[in-house]
């Protein structure tokens, strides 16, 4: 409803008006304290002060993000909708500060008022709504839509618990519940005005139109479900265009069942509402593997419903013309998690705006662009019919008819020059349906068919996808179809925010942060390689960060490491088999061994000392994953407390490592391990975020690794390893030897293992097994001399620091390409085809 044109200069009069000074926000930080927070000056700990600053800048950004979702309203762009069921956001305050351009002002009002701006950062738990890549990659594609002024939504889930918080108890992971909405959350606005019914399970039913002569579909669920809206503002850098998240929550309907309460059933019918609220109770802790739960596709349902409901109510109110619905909506798929979206706009149409079947579907193939993020099989979602039948059963029939048209033209183009067999064979490969026990839904078939465009996040993945999992589509669609958007990361979070010096001495030579919104200014810093002031601050820079590291790690597990004295060498990301933190482990214990035969003198001039980092999280029920942390702690036990390694080898994992450790992880690096098994990792982004923050890094020719090489050149990346072409017949060697011939070096570490070094010897034997009996399917044994050369070459690299230190300055300096900006502009150019829109 709209205020009458009589009270509008009232309004007007009253409109809130930001803080840009000092006084400003030292009025409304009382204020907030005195009434939101119900405290006083003599009532008010670090907490407080964190809500009632995160308030106060909140409000700030809710002004802009109401004038920039009017202005919108106004102009009625095309906007783009990005569905994700994780975004991995890390905390929300140092970020609206900077981009905000405001916090100086707020550390120096927080010092009068007498706290300290850091220690109140530390109070704001991480938002972490998702699991690792994937997730973080839709963090920094909204920081980038926003920073670009796109118009642009992202929509997700409201999980009451993020990603588990991990602790180590004797060396194994513990998995403790991530509660993150214990205090209220100042960074999201309920709307609880806004609330969409889903509705699940039920049957089809077949309506006759004697006018028309047709027979309906319609879908009577069974179960309803309400979705209430949240809402978070995204801030842009340097703009006042502030865009919108928007995550549902699942609620009880309020109606009640009466039918259950009359007949007595009064618990049955508290319990189903009970039932409601469980859809968006938990994150799925899975990185890179379909579990398959009932509840996880009601997640997806729910989510995609609520969404779709959204972003066609917001069409329908524009007045357009349903064919324009492609040219003002475009909805990007963040991995087949969101698919079911295709068939609910389908069905949108066709059941309930009495479109015609191929009318329909032609806007919705417009509509919709879908990214793969791994080649994988067990990450590739299946979903079996029964369940599908029952949760969903018109979109069943929907997704039958999506594929018998489907087949149909590929039979049409293929049957003139395919043999039966063949044209069989191709067939049964597309479909969207797998003949097996019971048949199941191939959800990335049902991607790519109801998709104008389908991407991978690097190269080399996206040149994979084409020539294996998807080569039959290829065939189908010719490749105009694939195309590539190399993933980047947000230059704001990772690298002004989490490594402020750095970023201020680039600032010093470029003549100002204007780099942050043009990352490839960060080429101007090859000027400076011979400035030798320049390339002593830039190594100071690296042991500030090394010193705030070594407090952290003090902090979680009481180990000192003076930071003078050695190479840090990291690997943090989810603990997975393929990402093979095994090879860089078994690695350590060869070091281990090596430093145990030589004598004190030969240590001292042979040996570089090194810090081994290792953080990250295993899926709880991903039994050699937790195997792998065991052993990564065991040796960290023994090396660490051994007088003999002492000032050569030390061997941390950092317990939990999430969004905001990474933050003081990651620019603490002198090397980062990039190491999976060629072929495997789709792209990798804390490779570009190391990089960027002055570390080099030990990789394999995998992911973005290799563009990575092609940027900052072959001199400055430590490569190792089988490539990706050569992966499929390795294994296939590997799957006819009986038992692998291990080399020596690996032999040793092997024994080490066995002989109880690292506690029962025993308990390893599933993960020495699965490389020396089980195929070695991450080719581990093929790779670690390899390895173990590159390694080699990194400690004499290191000795050189003034050429160290050069090949870092030339690193950062070719890392523009690597800016989560340049990656939204190519979506918005090749698959979206949207512009920006300023607010004037
Ligand atoms: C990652 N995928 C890729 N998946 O592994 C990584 N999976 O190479 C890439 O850089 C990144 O995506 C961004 O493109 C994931 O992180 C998941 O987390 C995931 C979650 C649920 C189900 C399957």
């Amino acid at each position: 409803a709209q205020i009458p044109l009589s009270s509008r200069s009232l309004w007007k009069k009253f409109a809130v008006k930001e803080f840009s000074e000092k006084s400003d926000f030292e009025r409304d930080f009382v204020h907030h304290i005195e009434t939101t927070l119900a405290r006083s000056m003599y009532n008010c700990d670090d907490l407080a002060a964190y809500q009632a600053a995160s308030n106060t800048v909140r409000d700030k950004l809710i002004v802009e993000w109401n004038e920039t979702q009017q202005f919108q309203t106004l102009k009625d762009p095309k906007r783009i909708y990005y569905l994700s069921l994780e975004f991995l956001m890390g905390r929300a305050m140092d970020n609206a500060m900077l981009n905000a351009g405001v916090k100086d002002l707020v550390k120096d009002s927080l010092s009068e008022l007498g706290f300290n701006l850091e220690d109140i950062l530390e109070q704001e738990p991480d938002a972490a709504l998702g699991n690792g890549g994937l997730g973080r990659l839709a963090a920094c594609f909204l920081d980038s839509l926003s920073t670009g002024k796109y118009p642009s939504w992202g929509y997700g889930l409201r999980y009451q618990y993020g990603i588990f918080a991990q602790r180590i108890i004797d060396g194994y992971q513990v998995e403790t519940p991530d509660y993150w909405l214990t205090f209220s959350n100042p960074w999201e606005i309920p709307r609880h005005e806004i609330q969409i019914p889903v509705d699940f399970y039920g049957f089809v039913e077949e309506e006759f139109n004697p006018q028309t002569n047709e027979t309906k579909k319609i879908w009577k669920g069974g179960e309803r479900v309400i979705a209430v809206a949240y809402d978070f503002p995204i801030p842009g850098y340097s703009t006042k265009n502030v865009n919108n998240l928007r995550l549902w929550s699942a609620k009880p309907t309020t109606e009640f069942d009466f039918s259950k309460f009359n007949s007595g059933d009064y618990q049955n019918s508290v319990r189903l509402q009970q039932r409601a609220e469980s859809i968006t109770a938990v994150l799925y802790p899975n990185d890179n593997f379909d579990q398959g739960k009932e509840l996880r596709l009601k997640q997806q349902y729910f989510w995609v419903a609520a969404s779709l409901h959204d972003i066609v109510r917001r069409f329908k109110k524009t007045k357009r013309p349903w064919s324009e619905f492609p040219l003002q909506v475009a909805i990007q798929l963040n991995d087949t998690h969101p698919t079911l979206a295709i068939v609910e706009l389908q069905r949108i149409f066709i059941d309930l705006e009495g479109f015609s079947w191929d009318d329909a579907w032609e806007i919705v193939v417009k509509t919709f662009g879908y990214t793969n993020h791994t080649v994988m099989q067990e990450a590739l979602e299946k979903w079996p019919i029964p369940l599908f039948e029952r949760l969903l059963p018109r979109h069943l029939e929907i997704i039958y008819t999506i594929n018998f048209f489907f087949l149909q033209q590929v039979e049409k183009k293929f049957q003139s020059t395919y043999s039966q067999k063949e044209l069989e064979n191709l067939l049964s490969s597309v479909s969207v349906i797998e003949e097996y026990y019971p048949k199941q839904v191939r959800m990335a078939n049902l991607a790519i068919i109801g998709s104008h465009r389908v991407n991978g996040v690097a190269e080399l993945h996206s040149e994979l996808i084409k020539t294996t999992i998807f080569k039959d589509f290829v065939k189908v669609y010719g490749d105009k179809k694939f195309t590539n958007v190399t993933n980047g990361v947000t230059p704001r979070r990772w690298l002004r925010e989490a490594n402020p010096e750095l970023a201020e001495l680039i600032a010093s030579k470029l003549g100002g942060y204007e780099y942050l919104l043009n990352l490839n200014l960060l080429k101007n810093l090859e000027n400076y390689l011979d400035d030798k002031d320049f390339k002593h601050k830039w190594d100071i820079v690296k042991l500030n960060n090394k010193f705030r590291l070594t407090k952290l790690i003090k902090k979680l597990t009481g180990i000192e490491i003076n930071p003078t004295e050695y190479l840090f060498d990291i690997q943090v990301k989810r603990i997975h088999e393929y990402k093979r933190q095994q090879l860089n482990i078994f690695g350590v214990i060869h070091r281990y061994l090596w430093i145990k035969s030589l004598s004190p003198k030969e240590r001292k001039s042979l040996v570089q000392p090194k810090v081994y980092v290792f953080g990250g999280k295993s899926a709880p029920g991903y039994y050699m994953a937790k195997l792998i942390i065991k052993l990564i702690n065991a040796v960290g036990e023994l090396v660490n407390n051994d007088a003999d390694a002492e000032g050569y080898l030390k061997c941390i994992f950092v317990p939990d490592y999430n969004v905001s450790k990474a933050q003081i992880i990651i620019p603490a690096s002198d090397i980062s391990e990039h190491i999976s098994t060629a072929g495997t990792e789709a792209s990798g982004t804390s490779n570009m975020k190391f990089v960027l923050n002055g570390g080099l890094i030990i990789g394999t020719v995998d992911g973005a690794n290799v563009e990575i090489t092609r940027e900052i050149g072959e001199d400055n990346i430590f490569l190792f390893g089988n490539l990706a072409e050569n992966v499929e017949d390795i294994r296939h060697a590997h799957r006819y030897a009986p038992h692998l011939e291990l080399p020596e070096s690996l032999k040793q570490v092997f024994e080490a293992i066995e002989s109880g070094k690292f506690g029962e010897g025993d308990e390893y034997k599933p993960l020495l097994d699965s490389v020396r009996y089980h195929k070695d399917y991450y080719l581990v044994s093929d790779d670690f001399d390899s390895y173990l050369q590159a390694q080699e070459l990194i400690d004499e690299a290191y000795k050189d620091r003034d050429d160290w230190i050069q090949k870092s300055i030339i690193s950062v300096a070719n890392m523009g390409f690597f800016s989560s900006d340049r990656c939204i502009e190519e979506y918005a150019e090749m698959i979206w085809d949207v512009e920006p829109l300023e607010r004037d």
